[in-house]
């Protein structure tokens, strides 16, 4: 019988070697590659867009059959987590990739290869779930740069720098992993991918600041992304919520420095000071074609730099999902014990738009 690889001894079984920015990476051999390619085909009899949950326990089933590598380096991100914040994937297979579509919400990248790689990443980690109305709510997510949103904070934008987050901050159901697979680099590989790790950024503030960042003395406003068509008319404000949670060892983040403010001048100076600290401890990872960065959503913030748009089919391009480790929590927002979640915006407006 085969020996089963517990979390404790899988740091053993795996050789990482740092990645390009101090990211825990793992190299894919040509054999795993195909491996995994192998794999991905037969996921592909199973359609993501209209048949959901058999995909998704598809993708489960046949990630048992990974190479040992792939899978204990992801078994262990799981159950730990990485101080570093993220974990780099590289040398996937992605399959031919078409033209870099225009538009983000036309569902394109969900019936690639690269999709189905994704989503067997995915199913090791733990359950994979979208949000509606974001990008179609679709589970598998395109990523790339659209025209008419190039300032803006969404993940759509190129020209402004993405602001370090943590994924739909605002969100209880938010993602403990943010999977984003790189279908396509920019032509100039100016866009860089973020990463600050959350040990490093609190090391930097004073002890009363890390203090305050634990006290419900903050709010955070639902992305405009999000409320496309849910005909709310103003900012969507949550809260009172703490920034900071967990031990020193490991702390826990919920904050998007675009959409989390403090409600007071002391607790805004301390969303200040966090920022200017998550920034000076960034990492930039440069992703290319194959390579899978995921990011631990409550030990990391992560964001991206600004890239030019062209519009010539050879922009950027990355395919992105979302993974819970329990997928129970977000059950009164899933119609129909799907895959989707779909929140009442209106419900969540707990806070008075004129606080803060
Ligand atoms: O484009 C990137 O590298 C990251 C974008 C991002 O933060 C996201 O899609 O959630
Ligand atoms: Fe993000």
């Amino acid at each position: 019988m085969q020996e089963i690889i517990l979390p404790e001894t899988v740091r053993h079984t795996v050789a990482m070697g740092d990645g390009p920015a101090g990211v825990q990476m793992v190299q894919v051999s040509r054999e795993e590659r195909e491996v995994v390619a192998d794999l991905a085909t037969q996921l592909g009899g199973v359609s993501a867009g209209t048949d959901v949950q058999r995909y998704v326990l598809q993708a489960q089933m046949l990630g048992a059959g990974l190479p040992d590598s792939v899978r204990a380096a992801l078994l262990h991100f799981r159950h730990d987590g990485d101080r570093r914040g993220g974990l780099l994937l590289r040398g996937l297979p992605i399959g031919d990739v078409p033209p870099t579509p225009s538009e983000a919400d036309l569902g394109v990248g969900l019936h690639l290869p690269g999709a189905g790689t994704l989503s067997l990443m995915a199913g090791v980690l733990g359950e994979q779930f979208g949000f509606l109305p974001e990008l179609s709510g679709q589970i598998v997510q395109d990523i790339l740069p659209v025209k008419g949103f190039e300032d803006t904070q969404h993940s759509i934008s190129s020209r402004a720098l993405l602001e370090l987050h943590c994924e739909t901050a605002f969100a209880e159901e938010r993602a403990d992993f943010v999977g984003l697979l790189c279908l396509r680099s920019d032509t100039d590989h100016e866009a860089a991918t973020l990463i600050s790790p959350a040990h490093e950024a609190l090391a930097r503030l004073a002890p009363a600041t890390v203090d305050l960042l634990r006290e419900p003395r903050f709010v955070t406003t639902v992305d405009g992304s999000f409320l496309r068509g849910s005909g709310l008319p103003g900012p969507v404000v949550v809260g009172p919520i703490s920034i900071l949670s967990g031990s020193e060892e490991h702390p826990r983040l919920r904050c998007d420095f675009a959409e989390t403010r403090g409600i007071d001048a002391r607790a805004q100076r301390a969303v200040v000071a966090l920022h200017k600290a998550a920034d000076a401890c960034v990492q930039k990872v440069g992703l290319l074609p194959g390579d899978l960065l995921v990011v631990d959503n409550h030990s990391a913030f992560h964001g991206r730099t600004p890239f030019v748009r062209r519009g010539d089919g050879r922009d950027r391009w990355l395919l992105r999902t979302f993974v819970t480790r329990d997928l129970a929590k977000s059950i009164a927002s899933r119609a129909g014990g799907g895959r989707i979640v779909d929140i009442d915006y209106q419900k969540l407006n707990t806070v008075s738009s004129h606080s803060g």
